[in-house]
């Protein structure tokens, strides 16, 4: 590639944003956006919330190397290869010669992720490499002038989409290594970077969403991300945009997006998305043969939307434009269960139970209660705390075969009882349950899991387990935690309903996590009328957590009662990440 010095490509990038900014301005002057619409119910986010399923695309220079650099495995991501290898610009620009995709077929990809059952395709222009997958007029790093391809795949991209009724996305990150502007002139880096993507939103007709990344860099914060938010918006009115566009917290963008990992239960108060790669990388690695199973696929998607999520699952198509049949393979197995079972997916919102008596998930949609079994019961399924009548309950798949069901009583509770049909699905068996009214459950049925004395009189009370009053706390795991996080309420608290069978004092020890800068909240620890109060100290992280005596409490007889944690101040951002409160009998 021909190599303009640093400050010929600066030269023209300069010259270039001014005028895609200055054109952009002009030429595309499209309605304000409603910025403070609630993308939990705004009919801008109807599609996203329908479509439950969408494409990740990670293709870029690195499927050149695809994991080796200088006959070495390079450990790590594909895409990161460029930062694991500590490849020097001037020799990773060298790949841009060898990119020439010669059996990239648009048509195909689009196929591969609608045969998939997916509704949305999400690729990279730019990741954080910092080569552009399209025709930019702000860099000649960039497909249409570095490669010997010289063709912009994003512009057949969006027409295949439009033509098979997938909405087209874009993946951009905000950290570049490539744009020595991001060190020395971030806001020369800004505008180029605003420049850019004012080309992606005016060039390739409607955009589904932005999936911002790269979001960590120093050099941006959460107020460039809301100027962004804004800036992009008035691009495209109707764009969904992720909370990456600032910093990647629930203030950010309009959606949370946990990665590699389904979070234990809903996201209360947002929009979540999981992005999740078939293998282990997200570009191309040739070595990378560790392909998640079909079935596994199938059950986490139907884990996400019984959480009321959406499922981004991640192809990383190799340097000749082809996405590893590997990956096809299984996207087309996870495509005919839901050819199916989809009704129980798209659109369905979470089901009511937290925790379930059986190897499965559920989802619901208006009177319908959908039943995904992964593994029947041998006495079969039982639902405790269903409220309302049954109608009706058969499987989606008719070449299951009828299943027996029965509405019993368990104390004041109706339990519904279904028996696994001749046929079961290996993957999943979805039951079709239709009561007469609006799908309901009871308190306990959403509520946390009862706690138990212990014979040696302990109470262990689990983050787990809690039942979570308010719309910000909520229960996570993954990644070394396993506790009640995103604490940044005052106004939310927890509980946990308790048989104690001998009652006596008790020690009261909270095991807690608390970042730098946050510490200091004071909560109480409270049952049967009495509480005792708790200062929470820094860990050192949201994942250091120590377990801590706050004093005792005195529980006069036996009986049921509820333990209680509120907060009575939160001097910080949280007010901290409990994993358990834990009743020890007195010495
Ligand atoms: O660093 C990137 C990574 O390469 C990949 O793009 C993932 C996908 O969401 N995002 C970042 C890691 O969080």
């Amino acid at each position: 590639m021909k190599r303009m010095a640093v400050a010929g490509i600066r030269a023209v990038a300069g010259i270039g944003v001014l005028a895609v900014l200055a054109f952009g301005a002009a030429a595309f002057a499209a309605e304000a956006p409603d910025l403070k619409d609630d993308p939990l119910t705004s009919p801008r986010t109807a599609w996203f919330r329908e479509a439950k399923f969408g494409m990740f695309i990670h293709w870029g220079l690195y499927a050149v190397p695809a994991g080796v650099y200088k006959g070495q495995e390079v450990p790590g991501i594909g895409e990161w290869i460029m930062a694991n290898a500590k490849i020097p610009i001037p020799e990773y620009e060298k790949f841009a010669a060898q990119f020439n995709p010669v059996k990239f077929d648009a048509r195909e990809w689009v196929r591969a992720a609608k045969d998939a059952g997916m509704k949305y395709m999400v690729i990279t222009s730019k990741h954080h490499d910092g080569f552009s997958m399209f025709d930019t007029k702000l860099t000649d790093y960039c497909i249409t002038k570095a490669t010997p391809w010289k063709h912009d795949p994003m512009k057949d991209l969006a027409a295949a989409c439009r033509e098979a009724g997938l909405k087209f996305c874009f993946y951009h990150s905000i950290m570049d290594w490539h744009q020595p502007d991001q060190n020395k002139d971030f806001p020369k880096y800004h505008d180029y970077m605003k420049g850019q993507l004012r080309e992606l939103l005016t060039g390739y007709g409607p955009i589904g969403i932005l999936w911002f990344d790269g979001q960590w860099i120093g050099q941006w914060d959460a107020k460039k991300g809301q100027d962004l938010y804004a800036y992009v918006r008035g691009l495209q009115p109707g764009l969904i945009v992720n909370n990456r566009v600032g910093k990647g917290s629930r203030q950010d963008g309009d959606y949370e997006t946990p990665e590699q990992n389904i979070p234990a239960g809903a996201i209360r108060g947002r929009l979540w998305e999981t992005c999740m790669t078939l293998n282990d990388t997200w570009g191309y690695k040739t070595s990378d043969q560790n392909w998640k199973s079909a079935e596994d696929l199938t059950r986490k998607l139907v884990d996400v939307a019984s959480k009321g999520g959406n499922f981004l699952l991640n192809v990383g198509p190799t340097a000749e434009g082809v996405i590893p049949p590997e990956s096809v393979e299984r996207l087309r197995q996870v495509g005919r269960w839901l050819q199916t079972n989809g009704q129980a997916v798209y659109g369905a919102a979470q089901g009511p139970w937290r925790r379930h008596p059986f190897d499965g998930r559920c989802t619901v949609k208006g009177n319908t209660l959908y039943v995904h079994v992964f593994k029947w019961p041998e006495d079969g399924v039982n639902l405790a705390g269903v409220v309302g009548e049954v109608a009706a309950a058969a499987p989606l798949d008719k070449a299951a075969g009828p299943v027996r069901w029965e509405m019993k009583k368990d104390g004041d509770r109706q339990v519904l009882w279904l028996q696994a049909p001749e046929k079961p699905d290996p993957v999943a068996t979805v039951v079709a349950v239709t009561f007469k009214e609006p799908v309901a459950v009871d308190d306990l049925a959403t509520g946390g899991v009862p706690g138990k004395q212990a014979a040696d009189g302990t109470i262990a009370l689990k983050a787990a387990d809690a039942a979570i009053h308010g719309d910000a706390a909520q229960y996570e795991s993954g990644g070394g935690k396993d506790n009640i996080g995103y604490w940044t309420r005052l106004e939310d608290w927890v509980s946990w309903d308790v048989a104690v069978t001998k009652p006596g004092t008790f020690t009261v020890e909270v095991t807690y996590a608390c970042d730098r800068g946050t510490g200091g909240a004071e909560y109480a620890v409270a049952v049967a009328g009495r509480e005792v109060a708790g200062k929470v100290a820094v860990t050192g992280s949201w994942s250091n957590f120590k377990t801590e005596t706050i004093g005792t409490l005195k529980i006069e007889k036996a009986g049921k009662f509820t333990v209680s944690v509120t907060p009575k101040s939160k001097p910080g951002m949280a007010v901290m990440n409990l994993k358990a409160v834990e009743f020890k009998p007195a010495k």
